[in-house]
């Protein structure tokens, strides 16, 4: 059987091997159009993961192929038809867990060109024993990141940010809402909140609020984080362009200053596509620890 993929100019031979038939054709999008008959859906046997109905094992079974790298952005699915042939299950079946695969993100279908696997957000880790700034953890991995503003002001402050800023009656709270991306890709919204005092015109903030903080010396030195697993509600999954209902984390920072004043309240949703939280763990005092030899 043959399948048609397209592959992005540079990496135009993956996947093949000796012996295969590769025919190259040019497409409007600069890229190429690839005829080859092996690479991941030609191999003979395919087990789809069992349990749940048909369209979900072929869903995961796709999914899978993904994350071990068998088939990768920019990939092209074999058309309905072929893929409903190889895996021996109805077109309706393919049809239902291609609109999921696509629903959630992991493909996408072009009109008049078929349907392939959707750009992969870059996974990026952040240590949880280092308070760091975005800017920083991203210029550590090389990163070029960026902000767009979705807010920032001062404000009459909630009962939440009066009592967890401390703030003194009369005080306004200054408001900084961002969507952080990496070129276009977005990978977390944060809503923070400080007090007016201390930065009493958000206008002023450059790219980094850290940065700015360090300026007039109230960068934080420690913060306590909650971190906490949500579906993505229809505004943030529209701001980070994933589907509604998308696996994300809510991340709640409050951070202090040396005089033990809490400096900033931020709220953030992370992509649960792109964000892996490390801790580093060492072995406690327990009774059970120590050398028993
Ligand atoms: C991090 C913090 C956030 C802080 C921001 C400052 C988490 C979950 N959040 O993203 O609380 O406001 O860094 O970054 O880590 P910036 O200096 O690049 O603006």
């Amino acid at each position: 059987m043959v399948f048609y993929w397209y592959y992005k100019a540079s990496r135009v031979g993956f996947n093949l091997t000796e012996g295969q038939d590769l025919r190259l054709d040019t497409c409007r999008t600069g890229e190429a159009l690839a005829e080859v008959s092996s690479g991941f859906f030609a191999e003979d046997r395919v087990v789809l993961p069992q349990g749940g109905p048909l369209y979900l094992q072929l869903k995961r079974w796709i999914e899978d192929a993904i994350r071990r790298g068998d088939i990768q952005a920019g990939d092209a699915l074999p058309s309905e038809r072929d893929l409903a042939a190889k895996v021996d299950v109805s077109r309706v079946t393919v049809r239902k867990a291609v609109l999921q695969l696509v629903k959630d993100g992991v493909l996408v279908q072009r009109h008049g060109s078929g349907t392939f696997v959707a750009p992969q957000a870059p996974r990026v880790e952040q240590s949880l024993s280092q308070l760091t700034s975005f800017t920083e953890d991203m210029a550590r991995r090389g990163m070029a990141v960026r902000a767009e503003w979705l807010e920032r002001g001062l404000y009459l402050p909630s009962p939440e940010e009066t009592v967890i800023l401390g703030l003194s009656s009369g005080e306004q709270v200054a408001r900084i809402s961002r969507l952080r991306l990496t070129g276009d890709t977005p990978l977390a919204i944060e809503r923070a909140s400080l007090s007016a005092r201390i930065v009493p015109d958000p206008e002023a903030i450059g790219d980094s609020l850290y940065r700015h903080l360090d300026k007039s010396g109230n960068r934080p030195i420690r913060a306590i984080q909650r971190i906490r697993a949500a579906n993505l509600n229809e505004q943030d999954a529209q701001l980070l362009q994933v589907a509604v209902g998308s696996a994300g984390l809510n991340i709640e920072r409050t951070s202090y200053l040396a005089s033990g004043r809490v400096i900033e309240f931020t709220r953030s949703v992370y992509r649960g596509d792109t964000y892996d939280f490390v801790a580093e763990l060492r072995l406690g005092d327990s009774p059970a620890s120590g050398d028993k030899a």
